[in-house]
């Protein structure tokens, strides 16, 4: 293959601003897939994808267009999945940055741009969804030149079809070839790797230089290990075998490798009989930022729900989980998450592919805690905090956040990120009236409810970014959750000193309406280390369900009693009470 006629790209752009609708109108155009196999947003395979209308993971596929070969990679736009993102980029020359015309400029607009800035990329800026009576294209077009410095920018309707032809042009004219010789030993980056369970594992590569084929030895140079490739293919979008893949190339090969691990992303696979020295830049490793425990809701469970993690985990290695046992709550696992969104399809996935109830409980972030003792760790979950006494510094993760918002809204959001803990850095006016406002602020004031609050503010309008950028000293301390008197630890929290009475009052007014009545009175009490600072009762009930059956059919009432256990499945039993899964969660609903 010459790599004169090959061009790589991704598609980027805010969440929802068109990029798999953009990719359909790409595939169709050039019959990659026959007609009787296009659906909208095709590429969005799995079931929760096409559910929630929002891509979740990065899809490859190859296209012919006239004599040349095109690499199209579709990204998701949400922000916890934004390492995906950066992945892609490093498997292309180039990008179609598409902004949707009605909307501008948004926060992950500009995150993705510069990502693809960074990555030293072309961007092909593509204005899209001309079609909808609200768009501005021609404000859009000086949005984009005054702030990201694009200019020639291609006018689409991907739902209409329109500007298709022109978005292929732009690919083949401004998307420069790929570098790499074929003449040089091979060099080639794993972009991404998935389970199959066919195949076994199976290997997303960009070949930067040289060529391989099946039969070849290779040597995945993160872990020194050797394999033999079994079969090299493309995406087309389904995998399809191919012959060999050569410098510039984008496809996949399996090697018989068993283990996932193996195939890390971002290690580069070079030949064992002529290799090169160094390997390829390769990314920054993605780490959960956000915890939270999954109990099985019946303790049986135990057994099915590791089963299903790890199978899970086999094909989304930026989650991770460890076995934990509570007091309170029994056998379960702590997960560690990218963002809330993350959790809640990992959480989804275990529910409907696996068949199982779950438990979880609320998120929360890594703190670094220092003790008197010197010794430094990541406390992933507030019941391992050691005691005031014990510590002498705790360190909570901050983000750097863009929000992007319609002027008018600029006081209200300035003031809820104040309130939460923001540190302001700067305010830039992106047109007349739409600004950008950076602020640093603590991870933990955004994984509850922060997402909402900004959106009801702003009527939908505003939209924001995050990335991590640090740990710093703060004031925490830990709020325990007690039913009569028994901790329950999947509802102690960490938080700031000054939010704890407010947290603690409002979670405990929470849980006496997510609590049931029992056939004795329960007190719910929030306290920190044995001061309480919190409290509320559920009365008791006075009557027995079986009451009015009572000399009557013994079925009957058995079946009432059945029916009732399973009225009870998302229940968890702490002592004596019968907790729903609704109280962990009503964690997060506090403010
Ligand atoms: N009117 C109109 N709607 C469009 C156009 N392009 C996409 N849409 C609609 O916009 C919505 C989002 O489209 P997607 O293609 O899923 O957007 P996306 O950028 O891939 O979204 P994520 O992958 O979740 O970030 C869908 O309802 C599309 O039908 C367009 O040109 N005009
Ligand atoms: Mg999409």
């Amino acid at each position: 293959m010459d790599t004169e006629k090959i061009r790589n790209f991704s598609i980027i752009a805010h969440i929802d601003h068109g990029k798999s609708t953009l990719a359909d109108r790409l595939l169709e155009y050039t019959k990659t897939l026959p007609p009787r196999k296009m659906r909208e947003q095709v590429l969005d395979e799995m079931e929760l994808e096409r559910e929630r209308g929002i891509t979740i993971k990065a899809k490859a596929v190859r296209l012919k267009y006239k004599d040349y070969i095109l690499n199209l990679i579709d990204t998701p736009g949400h922000v916890d999945f934004s390492y995906e993102v950066s992945r892609a980029l490093a498997a292309c020359e180039g990008v179609l940055l598409v902004i949707d015309a009605s909307q501008g400029v948004q926060a992950q607009t500009l995150a993705n741009a510069y990502l693809a800035k960074g990555a030293g990329l072309a961007i092909i800026p593509i204005i899209n969804k001309i079609d909808l009576p609200n768009a501005r294209p021609d404000e859009v077009e000086k949005q984009i030149k005054d702030i990201l410095g694009l200019e020639d920018p291609i006018f689409t309707s991907a739902k209409k079809g329109r500007g298709t032809k022109n978005v292929l042009e732009a690919i083949v004219e401004r998307i420069p070839e790929p570098m790499g010789k074929i003449n040089k030993p091979l060099q080639a980056l794993i972009f991404d790797s998935i389970y199959d369970p066919y195949r076994g594992v199976v290997v997303y590569i960009r070949v930067v230089q040289g060529s391989v084929k099946p039969g070849d030895r290779i040597r995945l140079m993160g872990t020194g290990r050797d394999f033999e490739v079994s079969e090299v293919g493309i995406f087309s979008p389904e995998m399809r075998k191919a012959t060999g893949l050569s410098s510039g190339e984008v496809g996949y090969l399996t090697a018989n490798i068993k283990d996932l691990r193996d195939a890390k992303v971002g290690d580069t696979i070079t030949g064992t009989l002529n290799p090169v020295q160094k390997p390829l830049p390769g990314y920054k490793e993605v780490k959960p930022f956000v915890f939270a425990s999954l109990y099985p809701a019946r303790s049986e469970d135990f057994g099915s729900l590791r089963n299903a993690l790890t199978k899970l985990k086999l094909n989304d290695a930026s989650f991770s989980f460890v076995e934990e046992n509570s007091l309170a709550l029994g056998l379960g696992f702590r997960c560690g998450f990218l963002g809330l969104l993350h959790m809640e399809i990992v959480q989804e996935r275990l529910e409907r592919e696996y068949d199982l109830d779950l438990i979880t409980t609320a998120p929360s972030v890594v703190y670094r805690v220092t003790t008197k003792e010197g010794e430094t760790k990541r406390v992933e979950n507030p019941s391992k905090l050691p005691s005031p006494n014990e510590i002498k510094e705790i360190q909570e993760p901050y983000i750097k956040t863009i929000i992007i918002t319609p002027a008018e809204y600029l006081g209200p959001i300035m003031q809820l990120v104040q309130g939460r803990r923001g540190v302001y850095r700067d305010t830039r006016y992106l047109d007349q009236d739409t600004a950008s406002l950076t602020y640093e602020l603590p991870l933990s004031e955004v994984i509850f409810d922060f997402y909402d609050k900004l959106k009801s503010i702003s009527r939908g309008y505003a939209s924001f970014d995050y990335e991590h950028i640090d740990y710093r000293k703060t004031d925490s301390v830990k709020v325990n959750i007690l039913l009569n008197n028994e901790k329950v630890e999947g509802l102690s929290f960490i938080t700031h000193k000054e939010k704890a009475y407010y947290r603690a009052r409002e979670l405990v007014t929470r849980l006496k309406k997510a609590i049931p009545q029992h056939l004795f009175p329960v007190a719910i009490q929030g306290a920190i280390g044995g001061k309480v600072i919190a409290r509320e009762t559920v009365r008791a009930l006075r009557k027995d369900v079986t009451a009015p059956l009572y000399g009557g059919d013994v079925t009957r009432k058995r079946k009432l009693l059945e029916k009732q256990k399973k009225g009870k499945k998302r229940m968890k039993e702490i002592g004596k009470v019968s907790l729903p899964q609704e109280a962990f969660l009503s964690i997060l609903k506090v403010d």
